[in-house]
Parts: structure tokens; C-alpha cells; sequence
């Protein structure tokens, strides 16, 4: 856990361009953005990936959508329309072990991803 980046960014051992925080969750832009808006929405708490999520956690992630809500009103990609996705593991595309979920709009995006 020593070692998880997202972990140091919370701890602001590491800058990140903050766009939301609270006790629970912080939210910062992504450092390669593939939307006009990118931006990683993730626990304090350090949760590896959605396979290690437990009972206890249901209202954490319960809170992480509802700050997605915010976030994507208050970038005024809302009405238009984002996408909010959570990779796991490897063919998943996980590529940073804590928990995040990628809030991204601003263009049309595709479906299916890649
Ligand atoms: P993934 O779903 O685990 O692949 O997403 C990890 C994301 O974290 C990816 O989009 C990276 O660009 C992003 N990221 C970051 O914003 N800051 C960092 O220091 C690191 C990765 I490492």
C-alpha cells in the first residue's frame, strides 16, 4: 500500500490537479486525458480492485457515483451525455491497483471500448 501512487496522490505526497474532495473520496484530472474531460474519481481508502469491494463498502461506492453526478454537472458535460467506467485487472485494462473510476466526457464516445 506503501507504494500505491494513488494512495501518495491522496496523501498529497504527489501533485494531482484536485477537482473534488471530501472525507471519503478525492477526484482529480487524468495525467493522459482520452476525453475533453478525464477525470479519476477514487476512495481514500485503499481498495485494490472491485473484487476486493466488501459488504461495508456498498455506500462508499454508492457515494462515489453521486460525486460523479456532481462533477459531471458542474463540467456542464451533464446534459450531453459522459461515461463513468472502472477497469479490473489485467484484460480489464487496470493498469494502477486502487480502486478508480474514470469520469469521461466532453466528445462522443464509442461503444464498444477497445
Ligand atoms: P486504469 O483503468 O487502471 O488503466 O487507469 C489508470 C489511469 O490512471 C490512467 O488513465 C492513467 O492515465 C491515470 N494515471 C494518473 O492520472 N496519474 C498517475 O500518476 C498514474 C496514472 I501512474
Amino acid at each position: 500500500m506503501e507504494e500505491c501512487i494513488f494512495c501518495k496522490i491522496v496523501a498529497g505526497e504527489i501533485n494531482s490537479n484536485i477537482v473534488y474532495e471530501d472525507d471519503k473520496v478525492i477526484a482529480f484530472k487524468d495525467i493522459n486525458p482520452e476525453a475533453p474531460i478525464h477525470h479519476l474519481i477514487i476512495p481514500k481508502k485503499h481498495i485494490p480492485t472491485l473484487l476486493d469491494l466488501q459488504e461495508d463498502d456498498k455506500e462508499l461506492i454508492g457515494h462515489i457515483y453521486l460525486v460523479a453526478s456532481k462533477i459531471a454537472q458542474d463540467e456542464g458535460i451533464a446534459e450531453d451525455g459522459f461515461r463513468v467506467v472502472s477497469n479490473c485487472n489485467e484484460a480489464g485494462g487496470q493498469s494502477v491497483y486502487h480502486i478508480h473510476y474514470h469520469l469521461l466526457g466532453g466528445r462522443n464516445l464509442q461503444w464498444p471500448p477497445g
